[in-house]
């Protein structure tokens, strides 16, 4: 069985999740859902990013107690994973025992092999990035990366060698072009290295101004800046330091799922803090694209949130989860809007592919008393094509990401299905007393609504369920290997429509 490994961000506990976060862990289940269907052993990771001063002025600006105010954005984050069906096998915590004592092991690793040192530090702080910057880099006195205020700051602080293996990146991401993805990411990385010196790494924050963080270990005054402390929790999830077998069996990692905001960290820190390490690099870093809304990024610090758990009363976890992958091809950015939502689940969901399965069953129930089994091995021409694309295009889509395509091609099955039904006016069988040719009719489509049923599974599994509960079967046959033509009976139990449609505006 071979193994994946998949992780997401961990998310900032400044504030309760949007649907910037929501899309990234719905990517990562998608993923997931899709090797489990292929029978591959996974683990998926998410999880809370918990130090920083951010945080900590959040909490306070609350009146909360800060492992108080934390406890309850930590919960936020479960309760929407949950609705969302999100099947992490790890939910780490950066303020957790275990993840404390790894970045403490590391710090003093590399302190011990001198790629850690002390030093004096003028720069500029953006806390809502939590990053540092020389006066160079500001973008007329602001912060680079999201244009707000900084504060200049004068100090001691202890560096990390990041302009050491600046040479060794470059030619690493040159060896390995599919390390960073989509290809405009992999090159906006290479060429900043191409084209800047990579200045030393901040790892430290003076205790006097920073409270909220890891103890630095090797010296009393400073705590671990809360970038390098969050990183290493893609090792320290699976047992890196704590259980030798555990990590080998998972690291490296097959994807970092991530945003493109944080494209820096995660290309060129975090790759060459694992080099430091002597440990290899993740196969795949993804950088996906950003919800905006009007030209503007969704974020809390904009004041232009979406909030996920409105939208699951109203288009439920698989409405929300379908529209977010089918919308935009993964990498782009999209446009939020409640037009959109309307039109993709009116249309997709509850037409196509609700009506779909609600009248072939109402048939089933009418003409045979709701069983039907068939010893037919041919496929219908009428929608042969169709599923044999969908066959061989299934897999190589879903390994490139290429979501919204895969989404396209179903729907192209559900679409024949839908004219097919059409085409062939079962009624008139029926009338006809055409029995054997109603029932091959039948027979065909369950079979297709079947097939489609494990191809959706990645995308919405409650749907992909329901409907093979509704065909008599089992969830135990949602495998890729039974997505092929088969032989058998259905008992089936016709349900409510699956969508019914939304008309508020
Ligand atoms: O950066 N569109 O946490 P964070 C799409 N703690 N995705 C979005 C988004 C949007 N409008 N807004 C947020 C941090 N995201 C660090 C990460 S990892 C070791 C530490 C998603 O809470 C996207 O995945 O700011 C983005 O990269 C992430 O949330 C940032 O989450």
């Amino acid at each position: 069985m071979s193994k994946f490994y998949i992780t997401t961000p961990l998310y900032y506990v400044n504030s309760s999740p949007h649907i910037g976060h929501a899309y990234t862990n719905i990517i990562g289940d998608c993923v997931a859902r899709f090797k489990r269907l292929k029978n591959e052993e996974v683990f998926f990771l998410t999880g809370t990013d918990e130090h920083g001063e951010k945080i900590k002025l959040t909490a306070d600006e609350c009146n909360e107690d800060t492992l108080y105010f934390i406890d309850r954005v930590v919960n936020s984050f479960k309760e929407l994973w949950n609705k969302l069906n999100i099947s992490y096998d790890f939910f780490i915590r950066t303020t957790q025992d275990f993840h404390i004592r790894v970045v403490q092991e590391v710090i003093r690793y590399l302190f011990e092999q001198e790629d850690i040192y002390k030093s004096n530090y003028q720069g500029f702080y953006c806390i809502p990035c939590e990053s540092l910057w020389t006066e160079a880099q500001l973008d007329n006195g602001l912060c680079p990366e999201c244009k707000r205020k900084v504060e200049e700051i004068v100090e001691e602080n202890y560096f990390f060698r990041l302009s050491k293996y600046q040479d060794w990146l470059k030619r690493y991401l040159k060896d390995n072009p599919n390390f960073i993805k989509p290809k405009i990411r992999y090159n906006e990385v290479l060429g900043f290295l191409e084209n800047n010196d990579l200045d030393d790494l901040c790892v430290s924050r003076p205790k006097k101004r920073v409270s909220w963080g890891i103890d630095f270990p090797i010296d009393d005054n400073f705590v671990v800046y809360v970038w390098f402390d969050a990183l290493i929790n893609y090792i320290s999830g699976i047992g890196f330091n704590q259980d030798k077998d555990k990590f080998n069996k998972w690291w490296p990692a097959d994807i970092h799922l991530i945003g493109k905001d944080i494209l820096r960290q995660h290309a060129i820190f975090w790759p060459i803090m694992l080099k430091a390490l002597n440990l290899q690099p993740p196969a795949m870093i993804f950088a996906h694209g950003w919800w905006k809304v009007g030209e503007e990024k969704m974020s809390k610090s904009r004041g232009n949130i979406v909030n996920p758990e409105e939208l699951i009363k109203t288009i439920g976890a698989d409405g929300l989860r379908y529209f977010l992958l089918r919308e935009i091809p993964l990498g782009m950015d999209g446009n939020f809007s409640w037009l959109a939502i309307k039109n993709r689940f009116n249309s997709d969901l509850a037409n196509d592919l609700g009506n779909l399965v609600y009248r072939t069953l109402s048939m089933v129930e009418k003409y045979f008393e709701c069983f039907i089994s068939g010893n037919f091995e041919k496929i219908p021409d009428s929608f042969k094509e169709c599923l044999d694309n969908l066959q061989k295009n299934y897999v190589p889509l879903m390994e490139s990401l290429d979501f919204s395509s895969v989404l396209e091609e179903i729907w192209q099955l559900v679409n024949t299905m839908n004219k097919f039904i059409e085409d062939t006016k079962p009624w008139l069988l029926w009338k006809e007393n055409k029995v054997e040719d109603l029932k091959w009719f039948l027979f065909s489509l369950l079979e297709g609504i079947r097939i489609m049923s494990i191809y959706i599974y990645p995308f919405m599994p409650q749907t992909s369920i329901e409907i093979m509960n509704q065909l008599g079967r089992d969830d135990k046959e949602i495998t890729l290997k039974k997505a092929i033509w088969q032989k058998g009976s259905f008992k089936i139990t016709k349900g409510k429509p699956l969508f019914s449609r939304i008309d508020a505006d």
